[in-house]
């Protein structure tokens, strides 16, 4: 039986959650980066699921799209998914909130308008992404981790968009969090974590975006 394949880009944009989550949960899966013309090929075959990467082909042969949904199933693999079914709500509570930054900050890379990309770009960091941080100090309280009392993959999808969009990738923490030292803490807790650690300190560098 072959083991877990991840079709995306050589970029980390949203596949890096999918890598990272492989790499927490303790998964062996093969790393699968495809250029422009080899993704046409591929979305031609009709596998791909939505048409779309990243996407994953379990060991039974089956696929999965949809990095949050890859995410959360790779997680749960591992041992990495909220028991309790309100630990479980608030993980994805968390988890959605970091899909809206991280859309935000998709929009801000492609926006060709210089005016309305420093207007979204100061609206960000001025307002938003305070905003939510505080937000997700008053979740992390006095704990280690965001939902109960282990990692989870509320923990995972936080801390990939502090360091993949944020920090650029490094094992640094971001200066966006200076102003939060419990949310500093937090992040460098993540961050020791040693298969996250191995993985961010050892990986196979990409951008962020193309
Ligand atoms: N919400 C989806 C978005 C997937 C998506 O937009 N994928 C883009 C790359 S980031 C893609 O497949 N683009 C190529 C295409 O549509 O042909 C996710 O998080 O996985």
């Amino acid at each position: 039986m072959t083991g877990y394949k991840l079709y995306y880009f050589e970029l980390r944009a949203r596949g890096e959650i999918c890598r990272l989550s492989f790499k927490a949960a303790k998964i062996d899966f093969e790393d699968i980066r495809l250029n422009r013309e080899e993704w046409i090929k591929e979305k031609a075959s009709g596998s791909p699921p939505l048409g779309q990467m990243p996407f994953i082909v379990t060991p039974e042969g089956k696929y999965l799209a949809q990095s949050g949904a890859i995410m959360r199933y790779i997680c749960k693999k591992g041992g990495l998914s909220p028991s309790d079914e309100f630990d479980e709500a608030e993980a994805n509570m968390i988890v959605d909130s970091t899909y809206d930054l991280r859309a935000k900050l998709i929009r801000i890379r492609f926006e060709s308008d210089p005016d309305k990309k420093e207007n979204l770009i100061k609206d960000f960091y001025d307002n938003e992404l305070p905003a939510r941080l505080g937000g997700y100090r008053a979740v992390l309280k006095d704990k280690d981790f965001l939902v109960g009392d282990k990692l989870t993959y509320a923990d995972i999808a936080l801390f990939e968009l502090l360091n993949s969009f944020l920090a650029d990738g490094e094992p640094v923490v971001p200066k966006e969090l200076e102003k939060f030292p419990l949310l500093v803490e937090y992040y460098k807790r993540v961050l020791s974590v040693p298969q996250i650690n191995d993985w961010v300190v050892n990986r196979d560098k990409c951008s962020l975006f193309p």
